[in-house]
Parts: C-alpha cells; structure tokens; sequence
C-alpha cells in the first residue's frame, strides 16, 4: 500500500466535525452523572459476577469546570474482532484528545488485538502514524484479533502487562464479545485493585449493538452503504439482463440489521428477516416458499428475474436448526477431542449423526453434505457458529429449484429459473468510512479520552441524537454491565452482552413490512450509487435508513 490513491490523499485532509460540547477546553468539559441504569435481566447473577462495576450511572459531557486535572496519561488501545471502517478515526480521535489534555501524553497500541494485551505485543502510537491513517478504512494500524480472555493466566498477564506500561486507561474497540471482554476487565482490574479504567468503544457492522444510548455501532452506516451500492447494481442488471435471480447473502452474524438497512436502500423482491422467520417460526420450507412466491408471481408477468436479500444468520433462526445448532455446540464442546480427531468430513458428519438426538439427527440428515459440514466447522473463540462460512444461499437456491422443478411438473409453474449467487461481507469492513462515520468514529475516541480521565471503568462510550447535525449529538457513556445477560455458550452459562436483534415492532421494520408485498412484484429498484464524500451534505453526511427512520 505504498502508493495512494488520490481519494486516499483526499481523505487525509477531511476535519471530522465535532459535538459542540468538545470545541471547549478539556478543562472545561465536565462529567455529568446521569440515571443509573441496570440490566434489563439476570439482574442477580450479573451483580454477583460484577459485584465492583453492577450499579453504576450513564454520564454525559457537557460544558463547565473539569474536576479531574488534564493530567498526562498513558493510554493502552486495542482494536477487537471483525474490522469496521472508522476504527483509525477512533484512534486519532482518541490520541488528539490525549495530546489536547497534555501534550506529555502517550498512546500504546496492542497489537492484534486482545491476544496483544496477553502476549504484550505492542506499539507506540505517534503522531507521524496516527497522522498517515486519519479517515481510512481498516485496522492494519495495530491489527486486529478475536482472542477472547478467559483463563485465569490470561487475566494476571493482561494485567500484569497493563501494570508494567503503567496504563492509566486501557480501550477496548470492538463488538458485543470483545466490550463483554472489556466488562470482565474492568472487573477484574477493580478486584486486584489495579487503577487502570477500562472503556469500551461500540464497533461492529452488525449493527447489533445498540440501545436506547447506543444508537449505532460504528461501521455499520460505511459497510450497508457500500453493500447498497453494489446490490443496487445488481438489481439495475438483474433488470437490463432480464435473465437472472441473484440471491445476496449479507453480513451481519446473528443481526439483520444489514439486511434490512440494504432492503430499505434498494427496494429488492425479496427481503428475509431472520428475526421474523423465528418469531413466525417457520420451517425451511416455508421461507422457500416466500421466495417461490415471488419467483412465480414475477415470472408470471414475463419477468423471470429478480433480486433476494439473505441474511447470513438466518439458518440459526429456523427453529428446527436453531435446536440442531446448539445440540452440535454442546456435543462438540464435550467431545471436541473425539471430533477432531476422527480422518475426514464423512467421518466427522457420521459422528455427529450418530451422537445428536433422534430428532436433530433427522434434521442434520436433511441438509446437503455441504451444509452439515460447514455446520461442524470450528466455532469462533467466543463459541459462535461462523456464520459467515455457512452457504445459505446457496442452500436456497437448491431447494428453490427442487420447488419449482416440482411446480413444473405439475405444471403449476411455466416460468424460467436461472440464478446467481452472491456473498457481501469482507466487501464493506475496510471501505473509506463516510463521513458519518469518520465523524462519528474521532468523537467515539475522543469520548473514550475523556472517559478514561474521569476513570470511568466499565464504561463503554455513548454519542447520542445521531440523526441530528454532529453539533448538537451528545456525547456520554453508560455502564457495560447494564448491556448484559447469562448466555449458553460452549456447554456453559456466561456474562455476556445482549445482542441487540431488529425488533419486530420498531419503525425500520415495520416500514419495510408494509412495503414488502409491492416491492416482491415489482421491478422498482432504488439505486443508492456509491458513497460520496465530497458534495452537497444531502448527499455525503446522510445516515443510514435505519436511523432516520428509527429517530424520526
Ligand atoms: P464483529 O462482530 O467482530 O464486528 O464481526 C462482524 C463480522 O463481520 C460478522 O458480520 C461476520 O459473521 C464475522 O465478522 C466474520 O468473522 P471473521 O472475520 O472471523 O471471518
């Protein structure tokens, strides 16, 4: 990456704008406690586990006189999990904010991730290096990483590194798994009574982060904008084409937020919510059957032709597979040795077969090879299923075609079927974030500055009001306890944040519910075109859909 692009130099010289309240001195930026907020449940368990961080109140920054002196500080940062564009400005928000407290600040940057922190792997951040990544997409400032710590090992030498660095502050810049890591820090930095507040920063494209002081994780307005431009073209050849049905997977984990966000960009036939699909709970069939009904209604009018949005998730949320799912989990987690030491998938799928019960089994079977393969497939350091690896899509299309084969043969159906299939992911984490997101991202880092010299440990940052003008947001933090719930994960109960899921009676949803019928006929695409970051701000500062609608 030696050699910039002009967009690249461009970028460079973007000023992100502000809230109001951080164009005054630091001295002059108070911190102003607010409501005390607690979980919405487990409200027993997670006390006990946080017995030093359970309790405390959201805070918000406002003008007036700083307590805390501007003291010169020495802050660890990390950047945790999948990357999401604005996570450089999250840096340089946060290193600006240090040097504008005392210039004899220092910023040290853990590389890849939480592995860093144990492993102290580490870099001084400088000006020079902050400098020649302001506005860019990516995390290759100091990597990225989804180790998760857990072992008593890996908390002493995580702590016993912060100490040697004589960290002040540690930030944590990443997802519901990695602020979960960041709460347990915290708590155990509070326990060994260690003074180093621990803060955490809400990233992820998911767009699965987020309350009613979260109003966004940052990443998500860059990468549905980027998917939207490329599914909106799509749907443009789709139409010019006139011969194709392009079935889209989308990011976005367990969330459709992505999905739902790229539906209302671009009109498409077909938009599958998996929130919606366990909620009805429907079988497999049945979201077959969706889709065939569009499929035939359309091919009806001569237009065998369209566009479907898959979320990738959304095997998890059938509910028949949903059971499959944690069986295989729970089984893999007590026999992982067994597993993994069986020669060849054939082999793995028959053990897994053999051990599940009679009705996940029957499941399981039902599924192509390919499928009940990527299903045993490890799962992340957080016991995730990967998702990502899963060919939804491609699932669909083959049981789509086995429908419509059956319809021809009966001769219900006359049309014609010929598809593609497409995945969007890796595509939007790394875009050059919009402006929404630069901006959003320096004041996310600056807020976490600001945290860490209040020392408000357990805290992850909150900008709120997001869909007004940057000026008038309103910069705060909240504590991550409050975010979180008792969770099964690898065979056991664990504190862990709530993934916050599209919520079936919330405003995005139900607009894009009443739409969806007209949409599914029709062939009235909107065609958002790429990302502009220069230009009238209608065009360049507009944020997400989803927001607006949400905020409206
Ligand atoms: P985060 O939750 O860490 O932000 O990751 C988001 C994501 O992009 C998901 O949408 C996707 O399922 C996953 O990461 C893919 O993970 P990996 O980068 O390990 O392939």
């Amino acid at each position: 990456m030696s050699e910039r692009s002009p967009l690249q130099n461009a970028r460079f010289a973007y000023v992100p704008k502000m809230p109001e309240v951080f164009a005054a001195s630091i001295s002059d930026i108070k911190a102003v406690p607010t409501e005390a907020i607690e979980p919405s449940v487990d409200r027993k368990s997670l006390k006990a586990i946080f017995s030093h961080s359970y309790g405390k109140p959201a805070v918000k920054f406002s003008q007036g006189a700083n307590i805390a002196a501007s003291k010169p500080l020495i802050i660890g940062v990390l950047l945790s999990g999948g990357p999401a564009p604005g996570g450089h400005n999250v840096v340089a928000g946060l290193f600006d904010g240090l040097k504008r407290g005392s210039p004899d600040s220092r910023l040290i940057g853990f590389k890849g991730g939480p592995g860093g922190l144990v492993d102290d792997e580490y870099m001084e951040i400088t000006a020079e290096l902050v400098d020649s990544y302001r506005n860019s997409g990516g995390f290759d400032i100091v990597g990225s990483g989804r180790t998760k710590i857990e072992t008593p090992e890996q908390f002493e030498k995580a702590l016993a590194n912060a100490r040697s660095h004589k960290l002040d502050a540690l930030v944590i810049v990443g997802g519901d798994d990695s602020n979960t890591n960041a709460a347990l820090l915290a708590e155990y930095f509070a326990e060994h009574d260690a003074p180093i507040t621990v803060v955490g920063v809400p990233k992820t494209i998911d767009g699965d982060l987020k309350n009613e002081w979260i109003e966004a994780s940052f990443g998500f307005d860059t990468a549905t904008k980027t998917y939207s431009e490329l599914i909106g073209n799509i749907c443009r050849d789709a139409a010019s084409s006139r011969k194709y049905w392009h079935f889209i997977k989308l990011m976005g984990r367990s969330a459709s937020h992505i999905t739902l966000e790229c539906a209302l960009q671009t009109r498409p036939n077909v938009a599958l919510v998996s929130e919606e699909i366990e909620a009805k709970s429907m079988s497999l069939a049945q979201v077959v059957e969706i889709i065939c009904n569009s499929i035939t209604a359309r091919a009806a009018k001569g237009e065998n032709f369209g566009v479907v949005l898959v979320p990738e998730g959304l095997i998890e949320f059938i509910p028949e597979i949903k059971v499959l799912i944690a069986d295989i989990n729970d089984l893999l987690a007590g026999e992982h040795e067994a597993f993994v030491a069986l020669k060849g998938v054939e082999a793995q799928r028959a053990f897994i077969r053999e051990k599940l019960s009679a009705k996940s089994s029957a499941v399981f079977s039902s599924l192509p090879d390919q499928i009940q393969t990527q299903l045993c497939w490890d799962r992340d350091p957080h016991g995730n299923v990967q998702v990502s690896r899963i060919e939804t899509e491609k699932l669909l299309v083959s049981m789509v075609r086995e429908r419509l084969a059956k319809m021809t043969a009966e001769g219900s159906y006359k049309g014609k079927f010929d598809y593609q299939t497409h995945f969007m992911g890796y595509e939007g984490r790394c875009a050059f974030p919009s402006n929404f997101d630069a901006d959003y991202c320096y004041s996310l880092g600056f807020t976490a500055y600001l945290l860490s010299l209040y020392g408000f440990s357990g805290y992850i940052a909150s900008i709120r009001n997001l869909a007004a003008p940057t000026n008038e947001w309103i910069p705060g933090g909240i504590p991550l306890v409050s975010m979180m719930n008792i969770e099964h994960r690898h065979g056991s109960d664990k504190p862990v944040i709530k993934k916050a899921l599209v919520e079936l009676q919330g405003k995005p949803f139900l607009y894009y519910a009443s739409q969806r019928d007209k949409w599914a006929l029709s062939a009235d695409y909107r065609l958002p075109g790429s990302i502009q970051y220069f230009g009238p701000p209608a065009v360049t500062d507009a944020s997400t859909m989803t927001l607006q609608i949400e905020r409206s």
